[in-house]
């Protein structure tokens, strides 16, 4: 008897150990938002031999909090935009920069010579203001590591605008020669040069004049076109503006997604995976209050016109279809 409650006890305590440590929850989402038990903020995402990664924000306040509660980051990835495995435990965490105070925001991955960074906003616990970090991993689900063990970006390094939360909602591309940039900003967007090692700035921060320019800019090409969507006005709509050059002249082209209901923030990602092209955003749909700050990631298609311009998204309840 005493043999077999020892041996359940073990059992017992061997499966709440495998409970706790549970990877890779599966989840088939059902129209928009594409996550529902967990609130999820300011969506990035990457494609990496033909999976996309899904990295998000995690919005965490206690309901009717009228503010944001954020201290990590989540990664979901998926074969198809539809059915999503959830990499658990979370793969980052505000603590990850020992210099960090808090406020785990916007970020977004990219893969260079198989390793992996992860550029996030958060709050400096020494430096006024809010600051950019760089992680890096070998696998985009972790673990990652603080690249540098400082900020890569500071309050006290740039001065366009007075307020200190200019320096977030980091956006980052790698060029068809080598050269990776890095976009970011709140009130004025500011860009540089990153060098190979994607955890040093190669030069110096310029700006970019974009029309009722809020925040959250994401960068892309195509067709040899360059795309700089970001957040217009306040509460936020989605426009973009072209250039056949990084540097500019960026000609402003328009709105392409409207307020986000229930949200005042909006923040695109978009990608291409498997011949569609994704617009990705939040909104504050599964909220019962305060849904600026109990937002949720969405997907719905992304059409451009044959000139390369953008047509206007039509956010969707149904969201896409499986990929195949
Ligand atoms: O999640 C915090 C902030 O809200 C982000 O930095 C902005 O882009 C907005 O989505």
């Amino acid at each position: 008897m005493i043999k077999y409650l020892l041996t359940s006890l073990f059992v017992g305590l061997f499966a709440l150990e495998s409970f706790a440590i549970e990877r890779d929850t599966t989840i088939h989402s059902n129209g928009n938002p594409i996550i529902t038990h967990v609130f999820t903020a300011d969506p990035a995402a990457m494609v990496y031999k033909g999976k996309v990664y899904l990295y998000t924000g995690h919005d965490e306040a206690p309901t009717g909090h009228n503010g944001y509660v954020m201290h990590n980051w989540l990664c979901f990835s998926s074969d198809d935009m539809v059915n999503w495995t959830e990499h658990t435990p979370p793969p980052m965490d505000v603590k990850t920069f020992k210099w960090a105070k808090d406020d785990a925001w916007a970020s977004q991955v990219i893969e260079r010579d198989g390793k992996f960074y992860w550029y996030v906003a958060v709050e400096h616990g020494t430096i006024p203001g809010k600051s950019i970090g760089v992680a890096v991993s070998d696998s985009p689900t972790g673990p990652f590591v603080d690249a540098r063990g400082t900020a890569l970006v500071t309050n006290d390094m740039t001065k366009a605008m007075k307020h200190p939360w200019d320096d977030l909602d980091p956006t980052v591309m790698i060029d068809d020669d080598g050269q990776a940039y890095l976009f970011w900003g709140n009130g004025i967007c500011y860009y540089a040069k990153l060098k190979k090692n994607m955890t040093e700035l190669d030069g110096p921060i310029k700006t970019i004049s974009l029309p009722h320019y809020t925040e959250a800019p994401w960068i892309h090409k195509r067709n040899g076109w360059y795309y700089l969507s970001y957040a217009y006005e306040f509460p936020e709509k989605t426009a973009y503006a072209m250039s056949r050059n990084i540097n500019g002249p960026w000609i402003y082209k328009g709105i392409i997604n409207e307020l986000a209901g229930n949200s005042n923030t909006n923040h695109q990602a978009i990608i291409d995976f498997k011949g569609k092209s994704y617009f990705i955003y939040h909104n504050g749909a599964l909220a019962a209050d305060a849904g600026s700050f109990h937002r949720s990631v969405c997907i719905d298609y992304l059409y451009y016109n044959k000139d390369g311009t953008i047509k206007r998204v039509v956010m969707t309840t149904e969201g896409v279809d499986e990929a195949k």
